[in-house]
């Protein structure tokens, strides 16, 4: 298949004007009418000549084309794979209005890109190559235009992108004043209800906000319109931008490809990011809600009104967008809990993407279907990398560059070169070292060793900085790496409060001076870059930093070092740290810290972070015995503390009506999280009280986990399925946990009986995810050293690929590691990777995917 590069991109010859489309509705036939006005472009016929005037469509069937209302000549028509080309000579060089009218097909729309129907509704997915499933279009980010819009429905709500215009019984009539490019347009139609508010701008105009679910859902989608006007708020109130339409429409579907959809003043979510109650979502469903609510809505001024210029930019609106999200849910909740959690969620996926077959840099410069670039290096690395320049520039150099960024690209599309200037305009900085961080790929390793000369009174930190060789990326250069640094003397004082030091050079000494006795070095800070330490450090220096650090992150990051060193140690024949049971001790004893911290610093690291800490090491994990030393860890804390343990569990009930607020969420986690360890040592017996007493979903997630642990679930789970059978989020919770917390042993046969049930929707996405996410999450189930999880996740990802390419190709990622595994079961995956590699039609998103990872 053939390969997009950075290097080929050139400018569109004509400018579009205006698009006008007018929508028929039907579910096997819908008709679509568009106007398209273009002029000469910039770099058009009056600079370079005549140009040829190239469109995208896919599957469409084409009724007519017209140029200025005339048919066009056949003999000027040429077409492509999924390309139509009309000859200059057919052009008007001075502009022309191009006209076409297309039939096409929602019903029979599996892939979910494009216009399609999820359970009656007519919705739209175009980011970020669907509008060329509906109609022809320059179908580039580049091209941006004002869309009006008429829609012909038999349905009771029609919305489209901008503000409406017009309505009556069966149609209505849109218009968005807002140039953009067509993977921002947006259509639905259906039977909805709005949750209803509004929103008075900074500068006093007032927006209608709408939550559109489906009858009888009205009750779940107040969490979601409070999350949104917060979010508007704090958009004006922390970056200074305003909304800009008169209505901001949110719509909630059923079958969504990824998590929602920034579309210009109609935004479209997964139904499980909108709908939340007490009784179906847990407190970490509230908080994603609040997350993505607020993400959507921050594309409107970091995605819609500035774009990106290309596919290859799509960081420029995905990292900017999730490190505004995190600080939004930072200043809303905890934000130490916060960083400790999108730490925790960078290793489990980027710096698991950054360390296999599939690593790429956050600024791509060749794929072969960009909807496989929608990953954990483009989002979340894509934030780090602009937390690291804030903690560069400062936090008044950022706002200064941030506001210069707004005003330079407003209403364009731009590069991630075009981001790195204003920084480098607004501070006076030279950014061209920093840049690397977007261009190559690979997670630095950096080495700290300490030297102390006690007569002078002064520490020397040596740094040492690689980058491992990534695909097609043998050799790396230096990058400039922040590392936030403090000092505390023996006797548990700050000595040294945060410094950020910045690394340049391959290896590179930092003094410090007039110290009165050797300081403990307290490290990456805030995880100030995304990097993978190493420093030679004893346990009982750990557990120092974990009784004083004053930084939340490092001091969490002392405790998971512990409690990873000992579960490594445990899974190759050895005992786990003596510091480490003691320190757990000390942190349940800790009543003053915040019960979300002490949640996190109790929960032991996953068996997949640990595979990833003994493969780092150049060892070979063996998932038995790493579920094995986990599980034996997880009874000695829980014999050993037993006491406090019952102690926390029961102090940390909640009374009163459900909040998902932080403080009341926080103790529901250190609640659980006790539980947990408990549910080792007690057969299961707290958690069957739990499940009875529970009145949140939050903890009857939590009870009906240990419960699958204990083996002891059945009459849960027939009760839950009892009262919530007809509720889709719900079942899809039912179908996750399952294979995720069973035994290994059992796990894909678990899965496999699942997959047997008639609400086993395997084309609703969601459903899907549930059950193979939920399989491939649980590490020695997955990897069975009998293949059996390979060979049942392969079977449906064959299954799948015809129906949905794009969620397919996504869920690939589960055999990213596998070169990190034994001779045995590499060669079981490799068989399954070739099996999916020799299907015949298999889709060009999977078919990359499998080839990247074979290798
Ligand atoms: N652009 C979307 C998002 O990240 C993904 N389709 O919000
Ligand atoms: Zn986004």
């Amino acid at each position: 298949h053939t390969e997009t590069r950075l290097a080929d991109w050139r400018p569109y010859p004509w400018k579009l004007d205006s698009t006008r489309l007018a929508f028929t509705i039907a579910p096997q036939a819908t008709t679509v009418e568009s106007t398209l006005v273009f002029g000469p472009g910039e770099n058009g016929p009056g600079a370079e000549g005549p140009a040829d005037l190239v469109l995208d469509g896919a599957g469409l069937n084409t009724l007519a084309l017209t140029i200025d209302g005339q048919t066009i000549d056949e003999t000027h028509v040429s077409r492509g794979e999924e390309t139509l080309t009309i000859a200059a000579a057919a052009l008007p060089p001075g502009g022309f209005t191009f006209a076409a009218r297309v039939q096409i097909d929602p019903a029979a729309n599996t892939a979910l890109e494009g216009l399609y129907l999820s359970g009656g509704i007519y919705c739209t997915q175009c980011e970020a190559q669907g509008f060329r499933h509906i109609t022809w279009y320059p179908d580039r980010p580049d091209v941006m235009a004002p869309f009006r819009v008429r829609i012909t429905a038999d349905q009771p709500v029609i919305l489209s992108n901008g503000n409406p215009v017009g309505q009556g019984e069966g149609w209505a009539e849109w218009d968005d004043p807002w140039p953009k490019p067509a993977y921002l347009f947006a259509l639905v139609a259906g039977d909805l209800r709005a949750v209803s508010g509004a929103f008075t701008t900074m500068s006093g105009r007032k927006v209608a906000l709408n939550v559109w679910v489906r009858p009888g859902d009205e009750d779940r989608a107040g969490f979601a319109l409070e999350a949104l006007k917060k979010s508007m708020r704090w958009d004006e109130q922390v970056y200074g931008r305003e909304y800009d339409l008169d209505v901001f429409n949110i719509v909630a579907v059923d079958d969504f490809n990824m998590g929602a959809m920034e579309n210009k003043g109609l935004n479209i979510f997964n139904s499980k990011l909108v709908l939340a109650s007490p009784e179906t979502a847990t407190d970490t469903d509230y908080e994603r809600i609040e997350a993505v609510i607020a993400h959507e809505y921050f594309h409107n001024w970091t995605g819609n009104r500035i774009t990106c210029r290309d596919w290859f930019q799509l960081c420029l609106k995905e990292g900017l967008t999730v490190f505004r999200d995190q600080q939004f849910t930072s200043d809303m909740r905890s934000a130490p809990v916060k960083r400790i959690e999108d730490v925790l969620n960078l290793r489990g996926r980027q710096f698991r993407e950054d360390q296999g077959p599939l690593a790429h840099p956050p600024r791509p410069d060749h794929y072969q279907e960009i909807n496989n670039f929608y990953t954990a290096t483009v989002y979340e690395k894509g934030a780090e990398v602009i937390g690291m320049l804030k903690r560069l520039v400062g936090d008044d150099g950022y706002a200064k560059a941030l506001d210069l960024y707004f005003q330079r690209h407003d209403g364009h599309a731009a590069t991630i070169e075009d981001w790195l200037k204003v920084f480098e305009d607004a501070t006076g900085r030279d950014l061209s070292q920093f840049k690397r961080w977007y261009v190559d790929a690979g997670t630095p390793r950096l080495t700290m060793t300490e030297a102390w000369d006690g007569d002078a009174g002064r520490l020397t930190l040596r740094f040492t900085q690689t980058t491992p060789p990534t695909p097609g990326q043998p050799d790396k250069p230096p990058r400039v790496i922040p590392i936030a640094v403090g000092l505390i003397s023996p006797n548990g004082d700050e000595v040294l409060p945060t410094q950020v030091l910045e690394m340049t050079g391959a290896s590179q000494d930092f003094t410090f001076d007039g110290l009165a006795a050797r300081p403990v070095v307290s490290v990456l800070r805030g995880f100030s870059a995304p990097v993978m330490l190493e420093r030679p450090i004893d346990a009982a220096t750990q557990a120092f930093l974990l009784a004083h650090d004053t930084d939340p992150f490092t001091r969490w990051e002392a405790g998971r070092a512990l409690a990873r060193d000992s579960i490594i140690a445990m899974s190759q024949g050895g005992k786990p740290s003596a510091e480490y049971i003691p320190a757990v001790g000390r942190l349940l004893a800790d009543t003053a810290a915040d019960p979300a911290f002490r949640a996190l610093a109790l929960r032991l690291p996953s068996e997949e972070e640990i595979a990833t800490a003994i493969n780092a090491a150049g060892d070979v994990p063996d998932p038995d015995r790493i579920h094995a030393a986990r599980e034996a860890l997880a009874r000695d804390i829980a014999t050993t503390h037993r006491a406090a343990l019952e102690a926390t569990y029961d102090a940390m009930a909640v009374p009163g009506p459900y909040a998902p607020d932080a403080g009341p969420a926080g103790q529901r986690a250190l609640r659980l999280a006790a539980l947990g360890l408990l549910n080792r040592i007690d057969g299961g017996a707290r958690a069957a009280a739990l499940w009875e007493s529970a009145g949140n979903m939050t903890e009857k997630q939590g009870a009906l986990m240990a419960l699958i642990e204990a083996d002891r679930a059945g009459d849960a789970l027939a009760q839950m399925e009892a009262q919530f059978g007809a509720n889709r989020l719900v079942m899809d919770k039912w179908f996750m946990v399952q294979p995720l917390a069973a035994s290994p042993d059992r796990a894909p046969e678990i899965a496999a009986a699942l997959a047997e049930r008639p609400d086993f929707d395997w084309k609703n996405p969601n459903r899907f995810r549930a059950l193979l996410g939920g399989l491939a999450a649980n590490h020695a189930g997955f990897h069975r050293a009998d293949g059996a999880g390979y060979r049942f996740y392969t079977d449906w990802l064959l299954r799948l690929d015809p129906v949905n390419p794009q969620t397919t190709a996504r869920l690939c990622s589960a055999f990213e590691t596998f070169r990190r595994y034994d001779p045995a079961r590499q060669a079981l995956v490799r068989a399954e990777l070739q099996r999916l590699a020799e299907q015949p039609g298999l889709s060009r998103n999977t078919a990359e995917m499998v080839g990247r990872i074979l290798g």
